[in-house]
C-alpha cells in the first residue's frame, strides 16, 4: 500500500519536475558567502565549489591544468589504484582519503599556494544532479561524447589523456541513467544518529559517496572504477565526504578520534580484522591516529561553512521545515532536535535561494550492481543503508513534508 501511495506521486512528480527543473535552476546558490576568511594565513579554507568566484576559479584551473601537464594525476591516479580494496568498504575509507586529498593539495600549492580543492556538495542537487552548475563547460565540463569513447569534450578536463589503465581520453557517461542521490535530509539524519563510526561511515560510503562515483561516471567513465582521479570531479567528490565526515567529528566530541570497523588486505581483498588508529596508512609512513586531525598540524585546512558565523544566526529554510516535523518522526530521524542538543553540525541543510517548492520527494535510485561489484561492498549492508534511505523518504513523504531541495 505504501509502494503504491509513493508510486502514484512519483509519476506525476517526474513529469513536473523535468519541466521545472530544467527552467527554474537558481543561478546564485551559494552555501555560506561569508565564510570564508580563515582566522590566519596558514590555514586552507576549502570552498563550496558554486561559491567560487571567478578568480578563485581560474587559479584553481589553472594550477590543475599545469599538475595534469606534468602527469601528477598519473602519480596519484595510480596510488588510488594500488590501495583500492585496502581503503573502501573498510575503517580507511575517510582517513586515507583526507590525506590522499591533503597530498594532492600540496602539489597544486606547489603551482599556486592559494589554491584549496573545492567540495561539491552533490546532495543539493539530488533530484537533477545532471543539471548541476559544475558540469558546465566553465567548470568541470559535461558527460562525455557517446560518438567518441564519452570522452569529456569541454571544461576543465577537455582533450586529457590519462595513462592508467591504459593511454586514452579521460571519459564520463552519466545521460544513460536516471540519478536521483541522496537528500540533505539525509545525510543531516546521518549527523543526528548518534552513530559510532562504523556505522556512519558505512551511511556515508554506501549512500552519497556511491551515487555520486557510480552515476557521473556511468559504466564507462573514470568515476565508476579505481581509476577514478583521472577526473577532477573525484576531489570536488571526496573533499565533499570528507567535510560532511568533519562536520559528524565535530557534533560530538567524542566523535573527533572515534574510529575502528573493518580493516583490508590488500592481497586477498578480504576483510582482516578490525582496524585500529595505530594501523599505518599505506603507502604512507604515518599512523591513521595523525590523519584524523583537521583543522591544524599536520593537516591545517577548514571547510567555508566551518568558519561561518552566518550559519551560527541564521536557521535556513531547510531547518526550519525539518523542526515542523511531527514528533514521531524527529525522534526517530532528528533525535538532537527532540532532546534539544543539536548545534550547527548537527545539520546539513544549507541555504537555498527560495525557489519554488515542489510537492514530492524523490526516493535515492538504487545503487548500481557495477559499482557495488567493482568496490567489493558488502551488499547486505550496502542495501540496508540503502533500505534506510528510502525508508527515510518514505515516511517523509506520508506526513507531507516538503524539501527546499527538490
Ligand atoms: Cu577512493
Amino acid at each position: 500500500m505504501v509502494k503504491l501511495l509513493i508510486a502514484l506521486p512519483l509519476f506525476a512528480f517526474v513529469l513536473v519536475i523535468a519541466d521545472a527543473a530544467t527552467t527554474n535552476r537558481c543561478p546564485s546558490y551559494c552555501r555560506y558567502k561569508l565564510g570564508t576568511k580563515a582566522p590566519n594565513t596558514t590555514l586552507r579554507v576549502r570552498k563550496d565549489i558554486k561559491c567560487m568566484t571567478e578568480k578563485e576559479w581560474k587559479d584553481f584551473a589553472d594550477a590543475v591544468t599545469e599538475l595534469h601537464a606534468r602527469g601528477i594525476f598519473d602519480r596519484y591516479n595510480f596510488v588510488h589504484v594500488r590501495y583500492f580494496y585496502v581503503i573502501h568498504d573498510s575503517a580507511q575509507f575517510f582517513p586515507w582519503h583526507r590525506w590522499f586529498l591533503f597530498l594532492f593539495e600540496n602539489e597544486l600549492r606547489k603551482i599556486n599556494p592559494t589554491v584549496t580543492i573545492p567540495y561539491w556538495d552533490g546532495a543539493v542537487d539530488f533530484v537533477h544532479p545532471e543539471l548541476s552548475e559544475v558540469f558546465n563547460a566553465t567548470r568541470a565540463g559535461g558527460s562525455g561524447d557517446p560518438n567518441d569513447n564519452f570522452c569529456v569534450k569541454d571544461g576543465l578536463v577537455a582533450g586529457w589523456i590519462r595513462q592508467f589503465p591504459s593511454k586514452v581520453c579521460v571519459k564520463r557517461n552519466f545521460g544513460s541513467e536516471p540519478m536521483v542521490w541522496h537528500s540533505p535530509e539525509w545525510t543531516t539524519h546521518l549527523l543526528q544518529a548518534g552513530l559510532d563510526y562504523d556505522s556512519f561511515r558505512e551511511g556515508l560510503e554506501f549512500s552519497m559517496h556511491a551515487l555520486m562515483h557510480g552515476a557521473v561516471g556511468g559504466p564507462q567513465g573514470e568515476l565508476m572504477w579505481p581509476w577514478g582521479p583521472n577526473d577532477i570531479i573525484f576531489f570536488f567528490l571526496h573533499a565533499n565526504i570528507d567535510r560532511i565526515w568533519a562536520k559528524w567529528q565535530l557534533a560530538d566530541p567524542q566523535n573527533f578520534y572515534d574510529y575502528g570497523g573493518p580493516l583490508r588486505d590488500i592481497s586477498t581483498n578480504t576483510t582482516v580484522g578490525l582496524a585500529d588508529q595505530s594501523d599505518k596508512l599505506d603507502p604512507w609512513d604515518m599512523e591513521t591516529k595523525e590523519a584524523l586531525v583537521f583543522g591544524r598540524e599536520p593537516m591545517p585546512y577548514t571547510y567555508d561553512e566551518f568558519l561561518s558565523d552566518v550559519a551560527e544566526k541564521e536557521e535556513t529554510e531547510g531547518i526550519k521545515r525539518i523542526k515542523q516535523l511531527p514528533k514521531v518522526v524527529l525522534q526517530r530521524y532528528y533525535p538532537k532536535i527532540i532532546d534539544g542538543t543539536a548545534t550547527r553540525f548537527h545539520y546539513e541543510l544549507p541555504p537555498t535561494c527560495g525557489e519554488e517548492i515542489l510537492p514530492f520527494f524523490p526516493p535515492p535510485v538504487p545503487i548500481n550492481p557495477l559499482t557495488l561489484a567493482v568496490r567489493g561492498f558488502n551488499a547486505d549492508r550496502a542495501m540496508r543503508v540503502q533500505a534506510d534511505s528510502n525508508s527515510l523518504v518514505e515516511t517523509l513523504n506520508l506526513v507531507g513534508y516538503q524539501s527546499p531541495y527538490v
